[in-house]
């Protein structure tokens, strides 16, 4: 009676019991990186002292940080690609692709699990891997051969039945699940697809879905593997890669969803939250100014083709810039030799590489006040680069109407022929540099002056005193935190730089705030740190001396990431007790050495006498790795 994380999870089993709620570590079988976190997680590796990788596969993609408007961007692909080389690691190189499209592609497997440096990369769930997504530490340990340390989730069921109707969309079953369940509805549980519409899905749009279940908070999103993956490895040139794997007919699930494809309709996520879902039918007429189409959860060759179906023989709306960016060289390759391509450029579009782009603020800001369709996954506020911009996330054939009339449009209305899956896809691995054990001793890592040392904490102390610097609201996500885009994100390898960026669109003066205290706590509410998986947002507030965070709750990756650089993340065990603590308060936290697994603490706060209690979720490890200030220390002490 298991379901399919319950067998890929227990073949992967090192420690614990798979009792929901329990602590596990498991085994990795893959990783991935990309150069966004992926200068730190390879930083972080060489401190470890690791020659080579572990693991069965790891790769390294370059696919963020592409701009290149000054010589960061490209000395951190040159430190990535020798870095790779050296420790027998994959190198994707930039253009051939954004990590999750290409690693779906190209590497992932049906019941293998696979880590990686992205929240995203739960897409791989579209093929049957059970893949998370963690801070760049955590990968790195997943490299040195250390087991992953996660609570075992709960495991939900989600049935689809039916099939979607023309104009209806994978992105439109996973935006109906979240309005269902919101962006923390997923928090703590791994969501599992069965039923006879997941039959009518094909691989892609099943990764559609098993992508945007990190909008959920979910730990990750699972696929069967059946005869449909079994033919899209086919496609790929990897049936040897196959593995048959359903969840058994009595498997038991913590929560029951039910989904008609035959009812579903096109759907909107409004601005700011990817669970602000209305219909499409409801907003058609609104105008449109920005339509960007690709990111990893929707860049797929059927993607490309629908859209390009729907552009054929017209133009762009005079008043509507449209971006289009394929997820990666085999879908440009494959478009561009179709024809595809050139109906989309005939049509107006404006063609991006293959890489993340306008997702994480890469360029493509809109204008002031725009309202900005995109098919990507998230919509928080200012990611786009625009902060008065309206970003709302929509399927590819919902933003190719709407680009064509100039306002939001239903994409059932549309005209247009329904494209063929291919036979086969083109392979082309050319861009992909193997690693060559021969010659691995003789590279030289190259390290520009971009390219920093890793900055590190000091062990927690018995007794902390110290000033309330900030307190936010719920879902406060990593980029409110440590914000991304174009001027930011060169400094990803540069923490000293880019803590200066510290909750810039949230408090201006936080950087100098916490230098003029000597470092601080933040009060915020719940699901502190949802969406990416960036440790920026836990190292860059290290650096700044933040201390602890007190909130009402946590999301998974961020509250990780807070403990492996050393930061205490405390819970409110009283949520109304978030009222008692104001900004500039003095909070005191004693006894810290005595902290026990799952224990409560009590907090004082200085100003109102009041004493506050605190609950918190740490297994004896991590209390250890607070103790140390974070992993890395904690490594060393343990040898
Ligand atoms: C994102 O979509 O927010 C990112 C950029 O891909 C992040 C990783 C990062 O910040 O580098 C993610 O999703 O983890
Ligand atoms: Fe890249 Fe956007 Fe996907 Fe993040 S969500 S990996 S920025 S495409």
């Amino acid at each position: 009676m298991a379901t399919l994380t319950e067998k890929i999870i227990q073949a992967h089993l090192v420690e614990g019991e798979m009792k929901a709620g329990e602590v596990i570590a498991i085994r990795m079988d893959q990783t991935l990186t990309q150069d966004a976190t992926g200068t730190m997680a390879y930083l972080q590796l060489e401190a470890m002292g690791v020659d080579q990788v572990k693991t069965e596969l790891s790769v390294s993609y370059v696919d963020h940080n592409t701009l290149q408007s000054g010589f960061e961007n490209a000395d951190d692909h040159r430190y990535l690609q020798s870095v790779a080389a050296k420790h027998g690691i994959y190198f994707s190189k930039v253009g051939n692709g954004i990590c999750h499209q290409v690693h779906l592609e190209r590497f992932a497997k049906p019941m293998k699990t696979l880590l990686g440096s992205d929240s995203h990369t739960p897409t791989a769930g579209g093929i049957g891997s059970l893949a998370i997504g963690a801070g760049g530490l955590d990968v790195a340990c997943a490299m040195a051969g250390r087991p992953f340390h996660l609570t075992m989730p709960k495991i939900v069921g989600v049935e689809l039945i039916g099939s979607l109707k023309k104009g209806v969309s994978s992105k439109d079953i996973i935006l109906k699940l979240l309005s269902m369940l919101s962006v923390k509805g997923g928090v703590g549980k791994v969501i599992e697809y069965y039923g006879d519409g997941v039959k009518t899905l094909s691989i892609p749009q099943r990764a559609t879905i098993a992508n945007m279940g990190a909008e959920l908070g979910a730990t990750s999103s699972l696929f069967p593997s059946d005869e449909i993956t079994q033919r899209f490895l086919r496609m790929q040139s990897r049936e040897a890669d196959f593995y048959p794997l359903c969840a058994d007919a009595d498997a038991q699930y913590a929560e029951h969803y039910t989904i008609d494809l035959d009812t579903l309709e096109p759907l909107i996520a409004m601005p700011h939250s990817p669970d602000h879902v209305q219909s499409v039918s409801s907003l058609v007429g609104m105008r449109v100014d920005q339509c960007a189409i690709g990111s990893c959860t929707n860049s797929s060759y059927m993607d490309m083709m629908s859209v390009a179906a729907i552009l054929k023989g017209h133009v762009v709306h005079d008043q509507v810039s449209l971006t289009i960016s394929p997820g990666s060289k085999q879908v440009l390759n494959m478009i561009a030799q179709n024809g595809a391509l050139a109906d989309m450029i005939a049509a107006g579009a404006r063609i991006l590489e293959s890489t993340c782009g306008p997702c994480i603020g890469m360029g493509q800001s809109p204008c002031s006040n725009a309202v900005s369709l995109r098919t990507f996954n998230r919509n928080f506020y200012g990611r786009s680069g625009t902060l008065s911009a309206q970003v709302c996330l929509v399927s590819p054939e919902t933003a190719a109407i709407s680009a064509l009339k100039g306002v939001i449009s239903d994409p059932r209305e549309a005209d247009y022929e329904l494209p063929q899956e291919p036979e086969q896809f083109l392979i082309d691995d050319r861009c992909i540099i193997a690693p060559n054990p021969q010659t691995a001793d003789h590279v030289e890592v190259i390290r520009g002056p971009n390219i920093k040392p890793l900055p590190s904490n000091t062990p927690l102390p018995d007794h902390l005193e110290q000033t309330v610097l900030l307190k936010v609201g719920d879902n406060i996500t990593t980029d409110h935190i440590m914000p991304a885009g174009a001027k930011v994100l060169p400094y990803r390898s540069n923490i000293e730089k880019i803590a200066t960026f510290v909750f810039r669109d949230v408090k201006a003066n936080f950087a100098d705030l916490c230098k003029e205290k000597g470092g601080g706590f933040i009060i915020a509410g719940h699901n502190y740190g949802q969406g990416s998986s960036r440790e920026h947002a836990a190292l860059a507030p290290m650096y700044l001396g933040i201390k602890a965070v007190i909130a009402k709750s946590f999301a998974r990756i961020h509250h990780a990431n807070l403990i492996n650089f050393g930061i205490l993340p405390l819970c409110f065990a009283n949520e109304a007790d978030y009222e008692q603590v104001q900004e500039d308060d003095v909070l005191v936290l004693d006894d810290l050495h005595n902290l026990c697994a799952n224990g409560t603490i009590l907090i004082k706060n200085k100003r109102s006498g009041v004493l506050i209690p605190c609950t918190y979720a740490l297994s004896q490890l991590d209390i250890g790795t607070l103790l140390a200030g974070g992993t890395l220390n904690y490594i060393k002490q343990q040898g």
